[in-house]
């Protein structure tokens, strides 16, 4: 059985801390294996690749075929499935257009002191994305990684891929065509990440690496950060769905099993101030469960995790879902835009009964790639910023620099800065005669 909360209850304030706490991933301590790894990546190169390959994903590849021939990419592309090429082309036009509109503008003004001021926004030169192998290998991550940096204006950019015992999905390489991606290479884990911030003899680093992975895959891009930049380190999946008495069980009960399988450590929470509804959903869920391939982890998720909690209305929802800072957020209430005015913290906010939170993994535009663990409270999904920065741009005249120099003189030597001091002074005193204001 799923965790009941009643907002009611006397000890709902207890439950509700309890979950607040609740760790549903114990993270193996692999620091110190990933460390010898990006060492021998870093000192050996490609041959380090090709062993560890050999070692981990029971694949023999040489310098050579480590990074796929264009002539392998066209041929799985040909063996994808006319309606999968044909939906997946459909989600990276739609993730492709969302994401032009995210780009920022630069900015250039002038002040009341004549100093013109502004920022100029630029892309990373190049970029590297992780993609897990296996049944985690998603088509739809490699879009939602992917086209944010070609739209940023990212020059080169770089996918690893494992293909333990050498299989790979073909739709994987199919996204990474639709999205532009310039190199696709056989390696995955700690060793991947390493090529891609430090580079091998064939491989050239990248600048910012993207994409979810395993501990070790976590492991290693904490250790190559600064390096390199990366995303956000992501943890199981979360949905929160509030609802209000009249909608479909059925729909509901789908949304929370949609999150909890894919993963034990996935947790999926209905809110609603409707105790019939609770009921309803929660015999939903027992009904179907049993029918979906993937009932071993969605059911274990959802009987570790799940959690049903009663409030006094929806109002009380949303100032509950503010301390949960959900990764999704489906609002499936009549007045959507009303209560959505009420949330603060979640990282997508799906409107109306008509948005499952599936729409938004795949098809909406919007990324999925989004804050787990709470931290929708101070971060946001991946977007086209990610792969952006900002330089900022100041150009001062004459009398700009008679206005504002003094000031920096005097912050200069009241910081025993010297140099820094003269270094207006001199152009104070070599200012050429000013126009009187
Ligand atoms: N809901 C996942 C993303 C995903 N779902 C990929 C299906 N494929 C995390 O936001
Ligand atoms: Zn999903």
């Amino acid at each position: 059985m799923p965790a009941l909360l009643n907002t009611a209850d006397p000890d709902f304030k207890a439950g509700f801390a309890a979950m607040l706490a609740a760790k549903r991933e114990d993270a193996d301590d692999v620091g110190a294996a990933v460390a010898d790894i990006i060492d021998e990546v870093r000192a050996r190169g490609d041959a380090a690749l090709v062993a560890l390959t050999a070692r981990f994903d029971r694949t023999d590849l040489t310098a050579e075929t480590l990074r796929f021939s264009e002539t392998e990419i066209d041929a799985a592309c040909a063996r994808v499935d006319p309606a999968e090429r044909a939906a997946l082309e459909l989600a990276a036009g739609r993730i492709r257009a969302y994401h032009a509109r995210q780009m920022p503008e630069d900015a250039l003004w002038t002040d009341a002191s004549g100093a013109q001021l502004g920022w100029r926004w630029t892309p990373v030169t190049a970029a590297g994305l992780y993609v897990p192998g296996g049944q985690a290998s998603y088509p739809s991550s490699v879009l939602m990684n992917a086209i944010p940096a070609r739209v940023a204006g990212v020059e080169r950019l770089v996918v690893c891929v494992p293909t333990p015992g050498g299989a790979v999905n073909p739709l994987v390489l199919l996204a990474c065509r639709l999205a532009g991606v310039d190199e696709v290479w056989r390696i995955g884990g700690a060793q991947a990440i390493a090529a891609m911030a430090h580079g091998t003899q064939t491989m050239r680093p990248v600048d910012k690496i993207t994409g979810p992975g395993n501990a070790y895959v976590a492991a290693a891009k904490r250790q190559v950060f600064g390096r390199v930049g990366i995303d956000s380190i992501a943890g199981p999946s979360e949905v929160l769905v509030i609802a209000e008495g009249a909608q479909n069980p059925e729909w509901l009960a789908l949304d929370l099993l949609a999150q909890a399988e894919h993963d034990a450590d996935a947790q999926a929470i209905l809110m609603t101030p409707d105790q019939g509804l609770a009921r309803a959903v929660a015999a939903e869920v027992e009904r179907i469960l049993p029918q979906l391939p993937r009932a071993a982890i969605a059911g274990a998720s959802w009987q570790a995790h799940g959690t049903i909690i009663i409030t006094r209305d929806l109002a009380e929802a949303a100032a509950l879902s503010n301390r949960i800072a959900p990764e999704h957020l489906e609002l499936c209430v009549d007045d959507a835009e009303g209560l959505a005015a009420q949330i603060r913290h979640a990282g997508a906010i799906f409107l109306g009964a008509w948005t499952p939170e599936a729409t938004g993994d795949y098809v909406s535009g919007p990324n999925h790639v989004l804050p787990t663990a709470r931290s929708a409270r101070f971060s946001s999904g991946l977007s086209v910023l990610d792969f952006l920065k900002r330089s900022t741009l100041s150009r001062l005249t004459p009398a700009a620099l008679a206005a504002i120099g003094p000031a920096a003189v005097t912050l200069a030597m009241s910081e025993g800065l010297p140099a820094h001091a003269r270094s207006v002074q001199a152009r104070l005193d070599d200012l050429p005669p000013l126009p009187r204001p």
